[in-house]
């Protein structure tokens, strides 16, 4: 197997966590390249469900190096409470196979403050975050001004980084009526966590570059979904950082030509948590039924998912922004029992029909999903484990949801079980 990405590509909670669990058995290095502890991947090996938000799901696996590249945001606390918390199921994690680079900017608790405050103050006009302080820790990331792993090495350095911040945040504060952030207080808990921290800390670019040329098999491991891309997404309803497969080499350090293989991950309908817009999203008892065979709740904050048809409209263009080679579908058996399946496949926006959706916030807000019936099929496809297993309305809707979506289904997962997964040549 090739170098790998692996991207959602709808609006997260695809189901990457076992999708890259089960790619990472046959990776040396896993990586996550963007986003923070706002992501959330259920791993089921066994018995033991594992629960994932910051650490690379290749973490469980003996043998294997887990990478925390630079695009992601670190909050250092939340870390080691999952490390802690992996450990006491039994996972041994050390520098032997956890490495962080050290150019990684850290969420410290001013930016939940913040995320929280602003949420808070928005009322009606939030974003829905997950509350884990992840855009303002981008923003203080592209303003220059950020905290990184590797300026805890140094007591000067810090000083000077914490002054700027803060000149920023107590700025900030004021005018959400906040108290100024107590200085001595941040500086203490950093020095406290530093040599944790920095003991994992590498130039994750170089260790990169040497696996590449050994030769070492890279996934690389997204999260969120592409519609939560900053630039892509349904703006403002997204999450601060960029989702799509292209973030795979910048936020760990390597060239675009590291990346052999982008595989999106889709769900067989469509769901989203937080706010904004929504094609296919349902309020009526189908919404509800897929909600509860498919278990859509928030891995990491437990939020009820919203819950839709399959939007081919959506994915066609998130896989043509991504360079999705493959797709995993995931999720086939919550379809089972429906009568009719409805799939998405193109929108009328005042009277005119796109195959794609505009940027246009007002667009956006007047789209009306046109779709396509299909049958559907009273078998259980639960479990299936070949192509042989699954009744032909469902290979039916797999192959039409291929050719609506331009785009070849590689794999096709119907449980969380890591086996039951078919792979599709
Ligand atoms: P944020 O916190 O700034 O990234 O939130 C901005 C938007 O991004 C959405 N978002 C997510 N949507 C689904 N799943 C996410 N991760 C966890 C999971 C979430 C959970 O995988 O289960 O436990 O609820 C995730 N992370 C961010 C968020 O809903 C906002 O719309
Ligand atoms: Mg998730």
């Amino acid at each position: 197997m090739a170098n790998v990405a692996v991207v959602g590509a709808q609006w997260g909670d695809e189901g990457k966590g076992k999708i890259v669990d089960w790619l990472s058995e046959r990776a040396d290095v896993i990586a996550r390249f963007q986003g923070g502890h706002n992501a959330g991947h259920t791993l089921v090996i066994g018995d033991t469900t594992f629960k994932l938000s910051l650490l690379p799901s290749g973490i469980v696996r003996k043998g294997k190096l887990a990478v925390i590249g630079n695009g992601v945001v670190l909050d250092p606390w939340s870390l080691f409470a999952e490390i802690d918390k992996l450990t006491a199921q039994g996972v041994d994690i050390s520098t032997e196979n956890l490495m962080i680079a050290e150019n990684t900017p850290l969420i410290l608790p001013l930016h939940q403050d913040l995320d929280r405050l602003r949420e808070e103050a928005a009322g009606a006009a939030k974003i829905g975050t997950t509350g884990r302080g992840i855009g303002p820790a981008y923003e203080d990331k592209v303003g220059r001004r950020t905290i990184r792993v590797a300026d805890l090495s140094d007591e000067e350095t810090l000083d000077a980084r914490i002054d700027r911040l803060l000149a920023h945040h107590d700025a900030l504060r004021q005018g959400l009526k906040a108290a100024p952030i107590d200085r001595a207080e941040l500086k203490a808990k950093l020095k406290e966590i530093a040599p944790k921290l920095l003991a994992y800390a590498q130039p994750v670019w170089k260790v990169m570059d040497e696996m590449r040329r050994a030769g070492k098999r890279i996934l690389f491991e997204g999260a969120q979904g592409a519609l939560l891309d900053i630039d892509f997404g349904t703006y403002p309803y997204v999450t601060s950082s960029t989702t799509m497969s292209g973030m795979a080499a910048t936020g760990t350090g390597m060239g675009p030509s590291s990346v052999d293989f982008v595989l999106g991950i889709v769900k067989a309908y469509t769901t989203r948590v937080g706010e904004g817009p929504f094609p296919t999203e349902l309020h009526d008892a189908d919404g509800q039924r897929l909600g509860e065979r498919g278990h859509e709740f928030g891995t990491v904050t437990g939020r009820k998912r919203r819950c839709g048809w399959f939007d081919a409209v959506l994915v066609r263009q998130t896989c043509a922004i991504s360079g999705v080679n493959g797709i995993a579908l995931t999720k086939l058996d919550v379809l089972d029992g429906f009568e009719t399946l409805k799939i998405c496949t193109s929108y009328e926006i005042d009277g005119v029909t796109y195959d794609y959706l505009p940027t246009a916030a007002a667009l956006q807000a007047k789209v009306q999903p046109i779709y396509e019936e299909m049958e559907g099929w009273s078998e259980s496809t639960a479990g299936a484990r070949s192509w042989a297993d699954l009744p032909a309305a469902a290979i039916k809707y797999v192959r039409r949801v291929e050719e609506l979506i331009r785009c070849p289904v590689a794999l096709l997962s119907t449980s969380p079980e890591r086996d039951d997964t078919i792979l599709v040549t």
